[in-house]
């Protein structure tokens, strides 16, 4: 079973994750984990932070002479900002240690704040906020690359696009021809594949900057070349859309998940909805006539591209703050600003990218298996036989 784990606060020394179960064998490159750390720190609309940090790996386990050993991965990414943080957040409580200290008492309406306040106990959300935060996310992004990179030895890419920010919105396709390129741009505005479009959505993000507001959107997720048969109807928790969504909306900032063209599904009449089946009789292969289903039908890969869309809420902390209460006096107060981004649409994309990358991982090593990456590869091959010769 592949599975993974991360640790880390937002100011704190450093983020860790550490994943374990990716077979040995599975050749690694640092360069490609830091580029995909790189593009999660991309977009217009990302505040102060990213100016300090420069994500990049440490592996401290688990990987020797660029090739995956079977052992657990453990990954250590500095914050770079931690020693601006070091007085506030001590790991031992020193004397004059409570005067350092940098309390939140405001709870900021949408984030973790005050719901972890009640629960923990803590009348200061520095601590909730410290773990709620996304910088959590570079640590799944790291882990993702690895999960990517084992999918790749296969053939399956997996890669994402900005669909949606604010109210504008993509309205075509895009082909993964397109998502490859925007993959390799060295200047990351919006994320999307289209020029014009994507000047709308910098006007909205703009407006959002002038007012001292902040702006959500929607992210795509296409999972491209995947063999038909991972994941499986026959229980709840093995389907594979299931386990895609939840990994979707466990992402800071993620209210919503669609896979397919869920909504304009729920719209129309069945006859318009589902993909069609069809024979290519040289190729000896089925064809479906579109995808609308996004690849998923019955819990399982069809073989068509995965398509998976997350919706983000605008980021919570506002330069124009809301009304909250401060929890001390109890009195209405405006919520906490310390610095925030404005917009994170590409980055969540990119983020995206990893949640899916690691649950096909998964799904992947539970059809096939495998110590070695030469005994999943037989295995794969074996079945690809199989479906052939259907
Ligand atoms: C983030 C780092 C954070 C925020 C953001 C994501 O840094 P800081 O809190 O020091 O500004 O920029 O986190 C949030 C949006 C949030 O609500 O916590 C990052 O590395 O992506």
């Amino acid at each position: 079973m592949l599975r993974f784990e991360t640790a880390g606060e937002s100011h704190g020394q450093c983020l860790v994750a550490t994943l374990t179960g990716l077979p040995a064998g599975i050749p690694v490159s640092l360069d490609f984990l830091n580029r995909e750390l790189w593009r999660r720190q991309q977009g217009y609309g990302r505040g102060g932070r990213m100016k300090i940090e420069t994500d990049r790996v440490e592996i401290v386990s688990g990987v020797r002479h660029s090739k995956t050993i079977g052992s657990p991965i453990a990954i250590i990414i500095e914050n770079k900002d931690w020693k601006n943080w070091t007085e506030a957040l001590p790991v031992e409580d020193v004397d004059g240690a409570e005067d350092k200290r940098k309390p939140v008492t405001r709870p900021r309406p949408g984030h973790a704040d005050l719901a972890g306040c009640i629960k923990y106990n803590f009348h200061d959300a520095r601590y909730v906020l410290e773990r709620a935060s996304a910088r959590e996310t570079t640590a799944r992004v790291a882990v993702g690359a690895l999960a990517k990179t084992f999918l790749a030895e296969f053939g399956v890419g997996i890669l994402s696009h900005v669909i949606g920010v604010g109210g504008v919105r993509l309205e075509r396709q895009a082909a993964w021809e397109e998502l490859v390129s925007l993959s390799q741009r060295d200047e990351v505005t919006l994320g999307c594949v289209d020029a014009d479009t994507e000047a709308k959505m910098k006007e909205f993000v703009d407006q959002a900057y002038r007012t001292g507001d902040t702006a959500g959107g929607v992210f795509e997720v296409v999972a491209h070349n995947l063999p038909p048969g991972l994941g499986s109807h026959i229980t709840w928790d093995t389907r594979l859309d299931g386990r895609l969504a939840q990994a979707i909306v466990s992402m800071q900032a993620v209210k919503g998940v669609e896979i397919g063209f869920a909504a304009e599904g729920a719209a129309a009449f069945g006859s318009r909805v589902q993909d069609t089946i069809h024979y290519n009789r040289e190729e000896r292969q089925f064809t479906r006539g579109a995808n609308r289903a996004g690849g998923l039908e019955g819990g399982m890969t069809n073989g068509q591209d995965i398509l998976v869309r997350g919706f983000l809420k605008p980021i919570s902390t506002l330069r124009r703050p809301l009304e909250s209460v401060d929890l001390a006096t109890r009195e209405p107060a405006l919520a906490a600003y310390e610095r925030s981004d404005v917009c994170v649409v590409p980055a969540a994309g990119v983020i995206g990218e990893s949640m899916v990358a690691i649950v096909l991982a998964q799904a992947f090593l539970e059809k096939f298996g495998g110590d070695s990456i030469e005994e999943t590869r037989r295995n794969f091959e074996g079945y690809k036989e199989q479906v052939k010769s259907f």
